[in-house]
């Protein structure tokens, strides 16, 4: 690819991860150097005059009623998915096979069957330098990146524990209304896919180390809610519709599991829209022989360091301010010490997507790593339906089990 030439990207989808894509595509190119200059070209929704409020209000040029038509376009040449997980396979494989780079929102798929074929598709894609990449946009919060390079580095160890949790409390309310989110139709899983997916692919990002098999508890707390919510937003916040007709809620509201990784660690996981006052606690603690990293996404501009070979006199959990120009991505932002935000981690995902396009190299996570997530996830659903059953999980690429299967 030609990389004085502009990025021209399609997005579908107009909502919560819209907006922060949105501004990601915005911002990248005024704060980092870009090889080639991304443009929002055409944004896609069902409903003509919302999806055209929504472009002028997040600055897309142009609009598109039917994805397909978005697709054939010849003038884009990336098509980002923001829409429920229902749509994500079919969207991505429609684009890859009409020679768009696709970058598709978490979790990749509602099945582990669409993230195979999503995952075989992008494979082919990659080889004429077409390329596909998964959202898991926490990866890229500074503070996490730090904790993988320290771990990179040595500085922990041995790893022996990992643990993580993603804590919010949005549906703490039982008259909160439903949403999509809340429908197996569309998102796939509750917490299980939205939350649990991000600490998966954090935990494994951090340590280097793959998920080989899990023993799951998967609860629904309350079955039925007020129907009426947003459909496409968040929702249960603040609009609880009480008298309104009430509707099943089809996924899990909490999900648990204890977890072996191929490097020899034991990991806990626990995600939930019900952990009353923590609104968006994604916590990661990882315990080596020699150090332990331990993040929370409410302080997401501190890492915590124990370094184990210190003194034990003066020895203590160390609070690292992940503002300095060496921590990774930060020198491209503000001074030390005037910290970055949730959107940061989407304009980085960006920074990454357009770098390793214009260098013909594959993204990550790739749709295979997202496929490797999605069979996490799917083991879970079987372990608890199966009395938290003991189920193994592959780690072995797409391509690789396909010759092999
Ligand atoms: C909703 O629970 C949600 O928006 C997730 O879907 C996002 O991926 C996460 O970043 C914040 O919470």
């Amino acid at each position: 690819m030609d990389t004085n030439r502009p990025l021209r990207v399609g997005m579908v989808g107009y909502s919560f991860m819209g907006a922060a894509h949105s501004h990601a595509w915005r911002t990248a190119p005024k704060f980092f150097d870009l090889p080639l200059q991304p443009e929002l070209a055409v944004l896609a929704g069902r409903n003509e005059p919302a999806v055209k409020r929504a472009a002028q209000k997040m600055g897309w040029a142009e609009t598109e009623t039917d994805w397909r038509t978005l697709i054939g376009r010849d003038d884009v040449d990336l098509i980002d998915i923001c829409t429920p997980g229902n749509t994500h396979a079919e969207i991505a494989m429609a684009a890859l096979k009409a020679g768009k780079h696709v970058l598709c929102e978490k979790p990749l798929a509602n099945s582990v069957e669409e993230a195979e074929q999503m995952a075989t598709v992008a494979e082919e894609a990659a080889r004429s330098g077409i390329f596909a990449m998964c959202g898991f946009s926490y990866r890229r919060t500074p503070a996490l990146a730090l904790a993988r390079r320290l771990v990179q580095q040595g500085k922990l160890g041995t790893i022996r524990h990992i643990r993580a949790q993603y804590l919010q409390d949005w549906l703490s309310d039982e008259n909160a209304p439903l949403t999509w989110r809340l429908d197996k139709e569309k998102s796939g899983s509750g917490s299980l896919g939205d939350l649990g997916a991000h600490i998966v692919d954090a935990a494994q990002f951090v340590t280097g180390q793959k998920i080989t098999g899990l023993s799951a508890v998967l609860e629904t707390f309350v079955k039925e809610r007020p129907a009426g919510g947003d459909l496409v937003g968040l929702g249960g916040q603040g609009d609880s519709a009480p008298d309104a007709a009430r509707g099943p809620v089809t996924v899990d509201d909490a999900a648990l599991f204890t977890a072996r990784f191929d490097g020899g660690s034991v990991g806990v996981f626990e995600a939930t829209r019900f952990a009353l006052g923590r609104k968006n606690a994604m916590r990661l603690e990882v315990n080596g022989s020699d150090g332990s990293v331990c993040f929370d996404f409410e302080d997401m501009n501190v890492l915590q360091f124990f370094d184990g070979t210190e003194n034990t006199e003066s020895a203590g959990f160390r609070r690292i301010i992940v503002t300095e120009p060496e921590h990774p991505y930060v020198g491209n932002w503000w001074p030390a010490g005037h910290g970055l935000g949730y959107e940061h981690s989407f304009t980085h995902q960006v920074v990454d997507l357009v770098r390793a396009i214009a260098a013909a190299q594959q993204p990550e996570p790739s749709f295979s790593d997202a496929l490797q997530v999605q069979r996490v996830l799917n083991a879970a659903e079987l372990s608890s339906s199966a009395g938290s059953n003991w189920q193994p999980v592959e780690t072995q690429p797409s391509s690789i089990r396909s010759v092999v299967g």
